[in-house]
């Protein structure tokens, strides 16, 4: 794919090596991205500059000769697969493959999004255009026939894969395993398909481009007939160059084919690099310089629109966008947390114009749906609306919301709970990536009640507790979840995971109750024996939290001295110093109950080895709400027995 590679960064990619962040370059994503040398060997002859985390340019090379030397070795630049963030030009992390493309649709969705809400007449100011490279890997992935189907509906015509068709898999040839007639599918998907039969062919590459371009109406697929390891005599076409270094004596058979010299190692020969220069270079720096020149006349006419997306490029937010967040009164009644999430959504939205987003056909239940004026639905016909629609399509809407929170937007993906188990390569991927993610998860216990077991998430909370970065929030009551969106929204550099109610929930007095912003340290004391000092501690999250507060209130009358933990984040909580950490939970109190509607996994670190946990070693059942909650004992009731259990057992 060298060839295909160079056809399109020398001809036709718009992208300055200068400057490998500006806002309207044409994307290069590497789905498969166990090529990553193809993309590090690029970004290094083409002298991409590195790019430092406050978005100045640094003028190191993204990748240096002795980064290509030590390929794969620790602190190397060149890491086995394109890890975003790590190596400057790389658009985003793939290695997992269909992750690419899937990234891709949502990279062309953001173009259309930017030009629909900030292009104005004379201001073409976004028009990029999105490429990625993909293999017979990604092909039979579901998830990209996930992105396909939502790319050709949306008929992203700014779109273009390139098949790398060889054939060649890890165990073998193709035909072991895959016999789709890949042109027909991608017509059904609505798509525009072109075939290159030989892919060293640089003239009907270009004219394949061409026909991209030119395309109005639907993405492109561009499949080249192309050789693994072509030119090595006895490996191409055959797995073993897939999985194999090639051996030196084949290295230099293949050397000998292409007129290379033979001993040569690392070598660039001469005028290569002023070849990238010349051509893919100087193309990017002209048409980045006019870009500039065309943005600074932008700011002239159109300031505001200017100063959002100076914003938006560093993360930042429009003054006063959190200033119509509500403050929920106490009641008894109370809500779901999925319903304040709704409301506190719909108060953020209207001040932040770039936070865009939806469900994968759930918006009705998830309470993700913007519903303020002027709001929209972004379509094939409506470029600026700002309710997407993934359709039932998780995988891709995972994949799809990482790349437009890497393309700057504020972006959010929803679903049930449960069904975070669809996608969780893109979850853990933006958490790796450092990006700014939103993943709204709805129904999210055995609380949802007659759906029954297969949508009754147990083990997903603990799962994606397990993500290293992710923070995964369980918010307690309506003002927990007011917090959580204002703690979020500022986040510049960490996924989320918010996890919402079904079921209603009592919105707690806070002039009783502690404050909601402890919901920041992860977790904090909600209430208290007088005076501090408790004997007993009863941990919980989310819908359990007022069952804790119920048990409370009862111990307390009967003069036992209790504390309620409200632990709306494992994570944010561990971020915290060791001495509040203990503050919160005392080391010699060991009288704790922890209550989670959810797999027990992971709580004994909080719980301790003498407390008890009142969780969920089983699967759910399909009843009524009440009626789970007796069978499985999410009752206050049974909190209070065993807090009296431990109390009497003296621990
Ligand atoms: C989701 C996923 N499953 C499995 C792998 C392991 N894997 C890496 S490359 C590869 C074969 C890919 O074949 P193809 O896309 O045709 O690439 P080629 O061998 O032609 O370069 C596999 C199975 C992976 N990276 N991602
Ligand atoms: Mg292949």
């Amino acid at each position: 794919m060298a060839s295909v590679a160079y056809a399109l960064w020398q001809r036709v990619l718009r992208f300055d090596p200068g400057d490998p962040i500006w806002p309207n370059r044409d994307r290069f994503v590497l789905s498969i991205g166990h090529a990553s040398m193809l993309l590090y060997a690029l970004l290094h002859l083409a002298g991409v500059k590195s790019v430092d985390p406050d978005y100045e340019v640094v003028g190191e090379l993204a990748v240096g000769m002795e980064d290509i030397r030590r390929f794969r070795q620790l602190d190397s630049k060149a890491p086995g697969h394109p890890e975003y963030r790590w190596t400057s030009g790389v658009e985003t992390t793939t290695g997992p493959l269909g992750q690419g493309v899937g990234n891709s649709v949502g990279m062309s969705i953001a173009g259309e999004w930017l030009a629909a809400h900030f292009n104005r007449s004379d201001f073409e100011l976004f028009d990029y255009d999105v490429y990625a490279m993909c293999g017979d890997g990604d092909m039979m992935e579901g998830i990209s026939a996930e992105a396909a189907s939502l790319a050709g509906h949306l008929q992203l015509n700014r779109l273009c894969w390139i098949y790398d068709n060889n054939h060649i898999t890890i165990e073998g040839n193709t035909s072991l395993a895959f016999s789709d007639d890949v042109a027909e599918r991608f017509l059904g998907h609505g798509w525009n398909v072109t075939r290159v039969g030989d892919a060293n062919d640089l003239a009907t590459l270009r004219r394949a481009f061409e026909t991209f371009k030119a395309c109005e109406d639907r993405p492109t697929l561009i499949i080249v007939d192309s050789h693994i390891a072509w030119g090595a005599p006895d490996k191409q076409d055959t797995s073993a160059a897939h999985g194999e270094p090639l051996g030196e004596e084949e290295v230099r058979a293949t050397k000998r084919a292409y007129g290379w010299p033979e001993d040569a190692q690392f070598l660039v020969p001469d005028g290569v690099r002023e070849h990238f220069r010349e051509r893919l270079g100087e193309r990017g720096a002209r048409l980045h310089g006019e870009w500039e020149e065309l943005y600074k006349a932008y700011g002239r006419e159109h300031p505001d629109l200017a100063d959002n997306l100076e914003r938006m490029q560093r993360r930042e937010l429009p003054d006063g966008w959190d200033r119509d967040i509500p403050e929920f009164p106490p009641d008894e009644k109370g809500m779901a947390s999925r319903e304040a999430s709704g409301k506190v959504l719909n108060a953020i939205a209207p001040h932040v114009p770039w936070l865009i987003g939806g469900a994968a056909d759930l918006d009705p239940s998830t309470k993700t749906r913007l519903t303020f004026d002027g709001a929209g639905d972004f379509s094939a016909t409506d470029r600026s609306g700002r309710n997407l629609h993934f359709g039932i399509r998780e995988h891709a809407m995972g994949a799809a919301v990482n790349a437009l929170a890497l393309s700057k937007l504020r972006a959010f993906g929803a679903t049930f709970l449960i069904f975070s188990d669809y996608f969780r390569t893109p979850i853990r991927l933006g958490a790796m990536m450092e990006i700014p993610t939103i993943l709204i998860f709805t129904h999210d216990s055995i609380g949802l009640g007659e759906d029954g077991p297969t949508h009754q998430p147990i083990e997903q909370l603990a799962a994606l507790r397990a993500v290293p970065g992710l923070i995964t929030m369980r918010p307690g009551d309506a003002n927990e979840v007011a917090e959580a969106w204002r703690f979020l929204m500022e986040l510049r550099h960490d996924s989320v995971a918010l996890v919402l109610s079904r079921q209603p929930m009592p919105t707690l007095d806070r002039t009783k109750y502690a404050a909601a912003a402890g919901l920041r340290q992860g977790a904090y004391v909600l209430a208290d024996a007088p005076g501090g000092d408790p004997e007993v501690v009863l941990l919980s999250t989310g819908t359990e939290v007022p069952l804790c507060i119920d048990a409370f209130e009862q111990l307390t009358a009967d003069g036992v001295r209790a504390r309620v933990v409200s632990m709306p984040s494992w994570n944010l909580f561990e971020r915290q110093p060791r001495e509040y950490r203990d503050e919160v939970i005392p080391p010699h109190v060991t009288a704790r109950v922890g209550v989670e509607q959810a797999s027990i996994f992971g709580w004994d670190r909080y719980v301790g080895g003498q407390g008890r946990m009142i969780g969920m070693n089983t699967f759910g059942a399909s009843a009524p709400l009440k009626d789970l909650q007796r069978k499985f004992g999410f009752t206050p009731e049974r909190i209070v027995e065993a807090a009296r259990e431990l109390l009497d057992s003296g621990s």
